[in-house]
């Protein structure tokens, strides 16, 4: 994707369907004589008037609002008109055949975002931020998208790349002149300031794991022996009777996938067959499908009924998924089990005590999803983040604790390690970053953003 910037681009900004009404966004050197023409007016900036929309032969397309964001105070930093026509399909897209005879052409998805970024109008961690606001589906998940828009993300990365630039001076300065002597408590005085560092990137990976739980969620498969509990866990979870539930054996035969939203965490989960030897052919083919789900989910909660016994259950669950994906022991029909709610850890294995009929314990599997999912407490301060965001910030961490190693040692390992660490820095905000990434990045958009 490097589609030529001396182009002028057009596209609805809005939604299609029926609403009051659309927005037509242009964007490049030719949008303000392509408004003049359409509007027969001279546009005044960042004024809304309102006009009359005509076609090639002065018919009027449609009365409508014009506004102009004169470069480089527009969003993209370029020329930008907004045509405002009433909704419905065709009088935008009259509006933007007219542009497009008149000189403009379809903008790419994301490609009025690109623009914004190439002429530094944001950063790379904001252009991300404005489609994460807008797929964004829980509030958490929209204020995050927020605070890393309104650039707290960025300042956050801007300060480890100050305190990391000034170690890196020092560092390379002693390099460049090996005659001058070392202060005595150089090294110990780096490596606390490498220390300092290290905590503050951690503070800003758990607000960026927040943020990505919140955007991307978690998907979870429920597995385990037929009659269990594992239809009536996922009712519970959605609070509604979305799978069929019987006391026969074998009921569940195709995986039913729900999209929920617990306690503002996206969680897509999948209920499936019981697993067991059968002969019968149909439920042969669910129990083959339960173990493609178990191997795809990032969690696989393993119900079991509470009143088998703990080494058996455990057994199977190691056996069906131990190696297959992380898994959580859940001891349904605690009801029929006598016993509490509760949680705990045996053998690295995390066991939680519910029951999905009577809803006893469905909190704690909750808070349990949550942290798995890295949503903490600090959701409050999250930042929307993505998975590349994560990948960079455990490099920087890396090349932190190699730099750290290293500074009892080789002065010059030290000063590749915080060099690399910045590169990874700046990967997040932009200021390294390939075309190739680019071009994902913003092709996931929406065409008119
Ligand atoms: N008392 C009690 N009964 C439960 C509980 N959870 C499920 N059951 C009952 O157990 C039976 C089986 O429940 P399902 O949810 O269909 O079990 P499943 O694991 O989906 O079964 P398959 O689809 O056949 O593998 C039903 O009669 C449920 O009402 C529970 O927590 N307590
Ligand atoms: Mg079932």
């Amino acid at each position: 994707m490097n589609p030529s910037r001396e182009d002028t681009i057009a596209a609805p900004a809005t939604a299609a369907g029926n609403a009051a009404v659309a927005i037509v966004r242009l964007s490049g050197p030719a949008a303000l004589a392509i408004a003049r023409d359409l509007a027969r007016t001279e546009p005044r900036a960042r004024l809304a008037e309102l006009c009359a929309f005509r076609d090639g032969g002065g018919a009027v397309i449609d009365h409508g609002l014009l506004l102009f964001f004169p470069a480089p105070h527009s969003y993209t930093g370029e020329d930008v008109v907004e045509l405002q026509c009433h909704g419905g399909r065709v009088v935008s897209d009259a509006l933007l055949k007219r542009a497009f005879a008149l000189g403009a052409r379809a903008a790419q998805p994301g490609e009025f975002t690109l623009r914004a970024y190439l002429n530094d109008k944001l950063d790379l961690l904001q252009a991300e931020a404005i489609a994460d606001l807008i797929a964004s589906g829980s509030l958490q998940a929209a204020r995050a998208a927020q605070r890393s828009l309104d650039g707290e993300f960025s300042a956050a990365v801007a300060t480890l790349q100050a305190a990391l630039t000034r170690l890196r001076v020092r560092i390379e300065a002693w390099l460049d002149f090996p005659d001058e002597e070392l202060p005595f408590d150089a090294a110990p005085q780096c490596v606390a300031e490498v220390d300092v560092l290290l905590t503050g990137l951690a503070n800003l990976t758990t607000r960026a794991r927040s943020g990505r739980a919140l955007r991307d969620g978690l998907s979870v498969a429920i597995a385990g022996p037929p009659n269990a509990g594992k239809s009536s866990l996922l009712n519970r979870l959605a609070g509604y009777d979305a799978a069929i539930v019987t006391d026969i054996p074998g009921t569940t035969r195709d995986p039913l996938r729900e999209q929920l939203l617990l306690d503002d965490l996206p969680v897509t989960i999948v209920d499936t067959a019981g697993l067991r030897d059968t002969v019968d052919p149909i439920e042969r083919e669910g129990v083959r499908r339960t173990r493609v789900e178990v191997t795809r989910a990032d969690r696989v909660l393993w119900v079991a009924d509470a009143r088998t016994p703990l080494a058996t259950s455990v057994r199977e669950a190691r056996a069906a998924v131990g190696a297959e994906a992380p898994f959580t022991l859940l001891l349904n029909k605690i009801d029929l089990a006598d016993a509490s709610p509760g949680a705990n850890e045996e053998g690295g294995i995390t066991i939680l005590r519910l029951s999905a009929l009577t809803g006893a314990g469905i909190d704690l599997l909750v808070a349990h999803l949550k942290e798995v999912a890295g949503l903490g407490p600090e959701v409050a301060g999250a930042f929307s983040a993505r998975r590349r965001h994560l990948d960079a910030l455990a490099r920087v961490r890396g090349h932190l604790l190699a730099a750290r190693a290293e500074l009892t040692g080789a002065l010059e390992l030290t000063a590749e390690q915080l060099r690399r660490a910045q590169a990874a820095l700046g990967e997040l905000t932009g200021e390294l970053t390939s075309d190739d990434l680019l071009g994902e990045i913003f092709a996931t958009f929406c065409i008119g953003k």
